[in-house]
């Protein structure tokens, strides 16, 4: 009999699925083009989609038709589920927000399309060996349902060159850009979903390949093998692999090529769509919104300027007003690291013409600046695009900002942090109504009615159904069953059932068994000095020692903890992977010593990714987004860890600010030093004494022991809280995290009580679902509407 086994019935499943998708995406293009309405283009650099079936499946709506049938079939759907390779083509926060993005633009019937490029490598697997990370690639297209190759739609991108210049019959001189070489881009097209809805989105990454044809038969038969392929190889380069860093910019000329080949491939095809309508240029920033996930699609506002000046022979200020209508920028960051720069010579070099129209952009606003604050010549200094350094570089952010009609931060205190730091002359000049604030959001239809169908089920029993999940402000119904007994126990039953789904996974992938009864303390995110992941070992080493010190009697009154810890490291970040290995040295030590057994066990989930965290995340109790005040710009897992009724350990920092303002102070730990007092003591340590920590200082004398093997592994981590300055205050808040975690056991004793807590903050997250957040953006920023939808029976616009 012919054999099926659980990854053939996998691709059954999602091909019959994705029959689906794209029935309902070909009537949604045609809708919206039928409409003619303004549509908006996201342009992400990431986007981590995780697996598609199962979210194809509940926004569908026929999951339970595919459970039956795949049982049928003697299989379990979960099983089949598990069979998807991850599309993990972002490193962090900034990526799941375009994928959460995408999820709420077609959830709302908005007319809208993603733009990115197809990696062949997504984000590199992590192995953890001896304690340390090991990168491994992660080739993800070797069976990919839910991609469409369009060969049909393809674009030749121009790189290097030069400029000349001609006089037309007018007097009016025109660049023409000539000569470099030529890469095609080729669109795959991703179907995007709603819930509960028809409307199918698209997603369109580009994939690079040689514009010149296969391979030079004419060098093969010559018998030059190498190089007959070596453009081919060299053009698909290009999309080959993420960058795996996350907040933090390292200048490679093979990311400025990625960002123009993406960019000028998108604006090719957007401009195409609006030539098609036959309007007139000024119309442009009517039908068309383009939102710049930071800086990394920057290039598109030249592009586009590019375009309309040269190829389309607008006037300047005609093209420039466009362009900035068109625009709009969000900034994820205000770490100086990852503010991207180029350098001139490399500009010069790869995009010729681009530099001088950047030039020309920079004059035309230093001119406008002069008039407007004439004689300061350190504004000018300050302010200007391109930055008079050695060598000269061109501020990605400033031109970003300049482009734009709206720059958005992603949380209050990051909004007002670029605000009053990094832009502050930026809001001198445009003044304060083009800089806005929208706070991150999460889809709840993922981050809780798929991660924990449970708890979906029974909070759709008290509020309703699955309204909720369309208009998540609806969670504050269950606050009416806070107090119901049968209500409290089913959720105390079901987070102890995510427990124990968690701890087999940690099972099988560290071997170590933890006890679902103990408290789970989760830390999952990308590894980052900024994030503080130090902090949270350095106390769990405390902790470690201060159990050691007790008597037995004393120790066994103690509660049992499991610190959970995930996340990978940017393979050249070095600091970062010492944390990985002392976290795994730790882990070696305590899980290992009999005398401490359950009230102790220290683990490191190796590969956190999406998949990972639809797993680990309905199952923690206490989370930890414990940042440097006024360094984590949002956050969106600490979002997705109160939705599914666990509790935070936090510093006052990006939307742990707003989630307080929300759940209430009872509900949430916060602890350490404000933003607003950071730079004082970051002065304090380097011109004044410093003193460390005296608790901390015996976490320092233990690992210096060697109580977790070699100590010159970790040296470069105490000596840089020690000797180094302690640029993220470790020691300044490990008071104060100690003590709140101290406050945290003593809460979590109280289980009644606890359980209130955790009821209470979730009936009050309705504020973070993205569907508000891109409510806000649509409105402020795109000033796009809905497109409704009923089936077959055509459009109503508005609404
Ligand atoms: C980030 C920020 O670091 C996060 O705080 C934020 O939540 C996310 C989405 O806005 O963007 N910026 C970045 O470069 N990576 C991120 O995750």
């Amino acid at each position: 009999m012919f054999n099926c086994d659980e990854h053939a019935a996998y691709s059954a499943c999602a091909l019959a699925f994705r029959d689906r998708l794209i029935l309902e995406w070909n009537r949604t293009q045609q809708r919206q083009t039928y409409a003619d309405s303004k549509r908006l283009y996201y342009l992400s650099l990431e986007f981590l989609m995780g697996r598609a079936l199962d979210n194809a499946m509940l926004n569908i709506g026929q999951k339970d038709v595919a459970k039956a049938g795949l049982a049928e079939l003697g299989f379990r759907i979960e099983d089949i589920i598990e069979q998807e390779h991850d599309a993990a083509l972002g490193n962090g926060g900034l990526g799941r927000l375009a994928a959460c993005f995408l999820d709420s633009l077609a959830s709302l019937n908005l007319p809208a399309w993603g733009y990115g490029l197809r990696y062949r490598y997504g984000i590199f697997k992590q192995e953890i060996i001896d304690g340390y990370q090991v990168e491994v690639p992660d080739y993800w297209l070797d069976f990919n349902p839910w991609e469409f190759p369009r060969h049909d739609v393809t674009v030749d991108i121009q790189f290097y060159g030069h400029v000349n210049r001609s006089q037309g019959a007018s007097g009016k001189t025109t660049a023409h850009w000539e000569g470099g070489e030529m890469v095609r881009a080729v669109a795959f097209d991703v179907p995007i979903p709603g819930y509960a809805t028809t409307t199918t989105n698209n997603l369109r990454l580009w994939s690079s390949k040689a514009a010149s044809g296969e391979f030079d038969f004419q060098k093969f038969n010559s018998g030059d093998y190498e190089s007959s392929v070596a453009d081919q190889q060299r053009a698909e380069t290009i999309s080959a692999v993420l960058y795996p860093n996350d907040n933090l910019d390292r200048g490679k000329e093979l990311r400025l090529k990625q960002q123009y080949f993406w960019v000028a491939a998108s604006l090719y095809d957007i401009v195409r769509r609006f030539k098609k309508s036959k309007r007139a240029w000024s119309e442009f920033p009517e039908q068309v919104a383009i939102q710049l996930n930071d800086t990394h699609p920057t290039l598109a506002i030249v592009e586009l300027q590019r375009i309309l000046v040269d190829l389309e022979g607008l006037e300047w200020d005609d093209a420039w007003n466009i362009v900035v209508n068109t625009f709009g920028y969000t900034n994820h960051t205000v770490l100086p690291e990852a503010l991207e720069k180029w350098s001139v010579g490399l500009f010069q070099h790869l995009l010729p013409r681009h530099l001088q129209i950047i030039y020309d952009i920079n004059l035309f606003f230093l001119q406008s600046v002069e008039r407007a604050f004439p004689n300061d010549r350190e504004l000018l200094a300050r302010v200007s695009i391109i930055e008079e350094s050695q060598p000269k570089m061109v501020r990605m952010a400033f031109l970003a900002i300049v482009g734009s009609h709206k720059v958005n931060g992603v949380a209050e205190l990051h909004s007002d942090l670029i605000k009053t730091t990094i832009f502050k002359d930026f809001v001198s000049i445009f003044g304060p109504d083009k800089f806005t604030n929208v706070t991150n959001g999460i889809t709840p239809r993922r981050w809780l009615h798929q991660a924990n169908p449970r708890l979906s089920d029974l909070i759709a029993s008290k509020v309703g159904g699955n309204d909720f999940l369309t208009d998540l402000t609806k969670l504050n119904g269950i606050e009416l069953f806070v107090n119901d007994k049968q209500f409290r126990k089913e959720w105390a039953e079901i987070k102890h059932a995510n427990k124990i789904r968690l701890a087999n996974l940690i099972k099988e992938t560290s071997g170590v068994i933890v006890n679902p009864s103990s408290l789970f303390d989760v830390q999952v995110k990308r590894i980052h000095e900024y994030k503080r992941q130090q902090l949270n070992i350095f106390g769990v080493i405390h902790r470690y020692l201060t159990l050691k010190a007790m008597s037995p009697e004393e120790r066994q009154k103690q509660l049992p903890r499991v610190s959970i810890f995930g996340g990978k490291a940017a393979p050249g970040y070095w600091m970062a992977k010492q944390i990985i290995h002392l976290i795994n040295s730790v882990g070696g030590v305590v899980n290992n010593d009999k005398e401490i057994g359950d009230l102790l066990k220290v683990v490191f989930v190796e590969d956190y990714n999406v998949s990972k965290a639809e797993i680990i995340t309905p199952a923690s109790d206490i989370s930890e987004h414990i940042s440097t005040a006024g360094t984590e710009a949002s956050g969106t897992s600490n979002m997705k860890f109160v939705l599914n009724g666990g509790l935070i350990i936090g510093t006052c920092d990006g939307a742990n600010i707003e989630i307080t303002r929300e759940v209430g102070e009872n509900n949430i730990f916060l602890f350490g030093n404000l933003a607003e007092d950071v730079e004082d003591l970051r002065h304090a340590h380097t011109y004044g004494s410093h003193t460390i920590d005296p608790d901390l200082a015996k976490v320092f004398a233990a690992i210096e022991e060697g109580m977790f093997g070699s100590t010159e592994d970790f040296s470069g981590m105490i000596t840089a809280v020690r000797d180094h300055g302690d640029f993220y205050l470790v020691s300044d808040d490990f008071h104060s995290y100690i003590e709140t975690q101290a406050l945290v056991d003593e809460a979590y004793r109280d289980q009644e009580e606890w359980v209130t807590k955790c009821i209470t903050s979730v009936s009050r997250m309705g504020f973070f679902s993205s569907d508000r957040c891109i409510s806000e953006y649509a409105e402020g920023i795109w000033n796009i509407e809905p497109l409704h939808v009923e089936r077959d029976a055509g459009v109503r616009k508005g609404e």
